[in-house]
């Protein structure tokens, strides 16, 4: 008899950390999923459909229930189940307290704990697991992010038939951060397991050859390692996108053009409107730009009768201790500016901690003059692509942090270093002193950029680049995915 809880065999697997939908607990005790659209799931969606594909990823909510693949709007689901204590040691301790502040410059102080690193094995273990049930032979597997990089050699040990692709979606540290880390070795031979390890930025890609070079002994050259059983190993830099056509079209339509001058005018109708929109993370430099910002009103360079900063910042890990010191800090600046500095009807500063539909985040971009994004550390950054690619009028000035991975394609952005406060002033005044001529040059050519680079692209060069690395298993069934 067929055993009716084995998943269907697949060409294309995704492993991510996260399925692309939200449990939603019905009133009546059942549970239905809701898709949560992200970058992701847009770019790779068409590529599934067209091979088969299956997504294997956490649902998002600790339990011990076990759930059954499903399908859902055509894609085929496979989760993963974590317990709360996994959720507590792999998840929200060695993904977020130990790698994340480590991958992003130690903006934060990573902890290093021996039963968090046992969970996180633990953990990989079974999404590894999982993709070598779901994989057909010969099959491409593409695993996503630093909660994973475990999975391309646990995988490769037991299906070597496969063809095994990894993406970093944050940075890679350099090699004096990353050898702080205990289990260092481990998780360069994890993600050697793949064929293409794909990085944002050719900086990181370098850092872990050299890495691998130094640390593992490993012969390399230029962007491949040669392992000792002669399998190559390609790491380079794939810089992620959006779906430009598909925010375009949306900031373009009527119902977002009239939703942008609905928040205009609830905010008073301001001479220029400053926006930031962020995961609530430390990372994203949203206490010190708001300072900065502060200082300027307060100095009496900016006056809150003409201008208004806008900060967006999406609830975000809000179980870690660091995240809820973060929010408590930017809440009592916001209420010390307004107190200062704010009028009746006019504070300095709109502070909404919350998530939106993509249509209000567009009519957000389109109402906004000036978009202030001032990472200390990002691989990407999708919000400054997001802005540009809602920016079809050529109007708005786009700040930017150096250290955005966004920043090495978006040149003409008003770049920043955000340690620097009085130098984000200058920049912030030089932004809103712009003329639109100046204004319009800088958006054409960064729109040209994000027009010609949008995710679908990312998504093609990843898997054609991992399909023509020269096939070094010979007993390979091949089947090549349609990209
Ligand atoms: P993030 O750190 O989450 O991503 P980012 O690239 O800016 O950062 O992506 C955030 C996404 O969330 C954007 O698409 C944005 O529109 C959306 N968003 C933000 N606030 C929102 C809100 N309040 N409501 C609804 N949506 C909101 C990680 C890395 C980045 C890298 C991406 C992709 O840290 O560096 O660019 O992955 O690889």
């Amino acid at each position: 008899m067929a055993d009716v809880t084995r998943p269907p065999q697949a060409d294309l697997v995704i492993v991510a950390n996260r399925l692309p939908v939200d449990r939603v607990h019905q009133p009546d005790g059942s549970v239905s999923w809701r898709p949560s659209p992200g970058g992701l799931v847009t770019a790779l969606e068409p590529v599934l459909r067209a091979n088969d594909g299956a997504w294997i990823g956490w649902p998002g909510s600790a339990d011990d229930d076990e759930f059954e693949p499903f399908v859902e709007n055509g894609l085929s689901l496979i989760p993963v189940a974590l317990t709360a204590q996994e959720v507590e040691e792999f998840y929200e301790g060695f993904s977020n307290g130990t790698l994340w502040p480590l991958y992003h410059d130690v903006v934060a102080k990573p902890e290093f704990h021996r039963e968090w690193w046992d969970a996180y094995v633990a953990v990989n273990r079974r999404f590894a697991d999982r993709a070598a049930e779901v994989a057909a032979e010969g099959a491409t597997v593409w695993v996503q992010d630093y909660q994973l990089q475990l999975v391309p050699q646990m995988l490769r040990a037991q299906r070597p038939d496969l063809r095994i692709g990894f993406y970093l979606h944050i940075p890679f540290p350099p090699a004096e951060l990353f050898s702080q880390l205990p289990w260092r070795r481990q998780i360069l031979e994890g993600l050697l397991g793949a064929d293409l390890i794909g990085f944002q930025l050719p900086g990181a890609a370098a850092n872990f050859v050299r890495l691998v070079r130094s640390r593992v002994g490993h012969k390399t050259h230029r962007d491949t390692i040669y392992l000792p059983d002669g399998r190559p190993v390609k790491a380079t830099a794939f810089p992620i996108s959006i779906d430009t056509a598909g925010f375009e079209e949306l900031a373009r339509s009527e119902a977002v053009t009239a939703r942008a001058a609905e928040i205009r005018e609830a905010l008073g109708d301001p001479k220029v409107i400053f926006l930031g929109v962020d995961r609530l993370d430390y990372t994203k430099g949203i206490y010190s730009r708001l300072r900065a910002f502060g200082e300027l009103v307060r100095d009496g360079h900016l006056d809150v009768e003409d201008v208004v900063f806008v900060q967006v910042a999406t609830p975000s890990r809000e179980r870690v201790e660091q995240y809820r010191i973060l929010r408590d800090d930017i809440e009592r600046l916001v209420g010390r500016i307004n107190g200062d500095h704010g009028l009746i009807g006019r504070p300095a500063i709109h502070y909404l901690h919350s998530s939106f539909p993509r249509e209000e985040m567009a009519a957000f971009y389109r109402a906004a003059d000036i978009m202030v994004v001032t990472p200390f550390r990002d691989g990407m950054n999708l919000v400054a692509k997001e802005y540009v690619a809602c920016r079809f009028d050529n109007h708005g000035a786009l700040v930017l942090s150096e250290f955005a991975g966004a920043a090495q394609e978006l040149r003409q952005a008003w770049l920043v270093n955000p340690y620097d406060i009085d130098g984000m002033k200058a920049t912030l005044l030089e932004a809103y002193a712009a003329g639109a001529k100046e204004t319009g040059r800088r958006m054409r050519a960064m729109r040209k950029t994000v027009v010609q680079n949008d995710v679908a692209k990312w998504a093609r060069d990843f898997l054609t680049e991992l399909e023509t690395l020269p096939d070094h298993h010979d007993k390979t069934v091949r089947t090549t995915p349609a990209v």
